[in-house]
C-alpha cells in the first residue's frame, strides 16, 4: 500500500482559492502563470465562470504567496 503516482510530483496540499476580476482565458492563463511559479507548486487549475482555483502542490504553500502571486497578475483573491 505504497501510494506514490509514478510520473507526478507527490502532492501533499490542494487548496481552492477564488479569485475576482478574471473575464477571459487570457485572464486564467496569467493567473496560471504567476502561481506556477511560487516553489513546490504542481498544478494549478482555474474554472474561469466561478473563478475557483485549485492549487495542487508538493509542500504546503502560504496563503499569502497565493495572493501576492494572484496580484501580481493583475486580479485578487476573494476573502475567505
Ligand atoms: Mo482578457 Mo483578462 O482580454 O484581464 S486578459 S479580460
Amino acid at each position: 500500500m505504497t501510494g506514490t503516482q509514478e510520473g507526478e510530483e507527490t502532492a501533499v496540499a490542494q487548496t481552492t482559492y477564488t479569485v475576482t476580476g478574471m473575464t477571459c482565458e487570457h485572464c486564467v492563463a496569467s493567473v496560471t502563470e504567476e502561481l506556477h511559479e511560487i516553489d513546490g507548486v504542481a498544478q494549478v487549475s482555474v474554472d474561469l465562470a466561478t473563478g475557483a482555483v485549485t492549487v495542487t502542490s508538493s509542500q504546503p504553500v502560504d496563503d499569502e504567496q497565493i495572493r501576492a502571486a494572484v496580484q501580481d497578475a493583475g486580479y485578487a483573491l476573494a476573502a475567505s
